[in-house]
C-alpha cells in the first residue's frame, strides 16, 4: 500500500506521459536532491539508499550508514584513485626510465597496517553499539510468533489465543493499491509506538524474517526460536520479504505489518480473537479426528 505524501509525488512522476527511459533518469535525479522521495515503506523502482526508517533502530542504521561508512568509503576510493592515477602518471616508462630498485619502507609499512586498523575501530565502536541495543529487548507490550514454512509465513498471537497463515496474493487477484509479490492475504497487525517483540521460527528449513523499514531481520531456524522486536513510530503498512534463500518459491513469502492507531488495534484483536481462534482450530481437528 502506498501511503506516503513523498511516494504520491514519486508516483506522480512515474505516471507522467513521457518514455520510459526518462521517466528513470528524471527519477534518479529527483532522488538524489529530495532523499525522501525515493524512500517508502517498501521497494519502489529505481530506488537508491534505504527504505524510509519507521522505527528507531533503522533510523540509527541509516545514520550509521549515511553519516559514517558512506564518507569514510568515499574518502578510501578517492585516496586510493588518486593514488594509482599519481604512480601511473608520474611513474610511466617514458618519464621514469630507470625505474628505483627499492623493496622496503618501514614507516609506510607500519602506516599502511596501523591506518586501516583505525578506521575499522572508528567504524566498530558504533556498530557495535547499534548491534547489542537491537539485540536488548526491552519491555515488550505485545508478543508474536512467526514461523516460516515453504512458502508462506504462518503467525501467532500467545497471549491473545490467535494463529493464522499469511500467503502472498497472486498478481491476478491484486487489488488496486496492493504492492505486487508483496501484498498477503492475512496482514500481522500491530498498534503504534508499542514495544512489539518477535518470535521467529521455522518448520521445515531456513528462512529470515526481514523488515527493512523497522531494521528487522532474523533467521527462522527449525527448532530453535530466535528472537527480535522492533517499535514501530508510524501508522501504516508496511513490507519485507523472506531474506533466506528457501526453495523454489523463496521469492513469494512476503511479509506485511500493518501498523494501527491502538482503538484499531482492539477492534482487529476483537474480531482475531473469533476469526483466527487457536482453540477452536484445535477443537475442529479434534472433532474430525473422532468421527
Ligand atoms: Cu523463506
Amino acid at each position: 500500500m502506498i501511503n506516503c505524501r513523498e511516494n504520491r509525488s514519486v508516483i506522480f512522476i512515474k505516471e507522467l506521459y513521457i518514455p520510459n527511459k526518462m521517466k528513470n533518469i528524471l527519477f534518479i535525479f529527483f532522488s538524489f536532491f529530495v532523499p525522501n522521495l525515493a524512500l517508502a515503506n517498501q521497494p519502489i523502482d529505481w530506488q537508491l539508499g534505504f527504505q524510509k526508517a519507521a522505527s528507531e533502530s533503522m533510523r540509527e542504521i541509516v545514520a550509521f550508514h549515511d553519516k559514517l561508512l558512506l564518507p569514510i568509503i568515499i574518502a578510501i576510493s578517492v585516496f586510493v584513485l588518486f593514488l594509482m592515477l599519481y604512480a601511473c602518471v608520474r611513474f610511466r616508462a617514458s618519464a621514469n626510465p630507470n625505474p628505483s630498485k627499492r623493496t622496503h619502507n618501514v614507516a609506510v609499512e607500519v602506516l599502511w597496517t596501523l591506518i586501516p586498523c583505525l578506521i575499522l575501530i572508528v567504524i566498530a565502536v558504533p556498530s557495535f553499539k547499534i548491534l547489542y541495543k537491537q539485540d536488548a529487548i526491552p519491555k515488550a507490550d505485545l508478543t508474536i510468533k512467526a514461523i516460516g514454512y515453504q512458502w508462506y509465513w504462518g503467525y501467532e498471537y500467545p497471549d491473545e489465543n490467535i494463529i493464522f497463515d499469511s500467503y502472498m496474493i497472486e498478481e491476478k487477484d491484486l487489488k488496486a493499491n496492493q504492492p505486487r509479490l508483496l501484498a498477503v492475504d492475512n496482514e500481522v497487525v500491530v498498534p503504534v509506538n508499542k514495544v512489539v517483540k518477535v518470535l521467529i521460527t521455522a518448520n521445515d528449513v531456513l528462512h529470515a524474517w526481514a523488515l527493512p523499514s523497522f531494521g528487522v531481520k532474523r533467521d527462522a531456524v527449525p527448532g530453535r526460536i530466535n528472537e527480535t522486536w522492533f517499535k514501530a513510530e508510524k501508522v501504516g503498512t508496511y513490507y519485507g520479504q523472506c531474506s533466506e534463500l528457501c526453495g523454489i518459491k523463496h521469492a513469494f513469502m512476503p511479509i506485511t505489518v500493518k501498523v494501527v492507531s491502538e482503538d484499531d488495534y482492539e477492534i482487529w484483536l476483537s474480531e482475531a480473537r473469533e476469526k483466527f481462534a487457536k482453540e477452536e482450530i484445535k477443537n475442529e481437528k479434534l472433532q474430525i479426528a473422532k468421527k
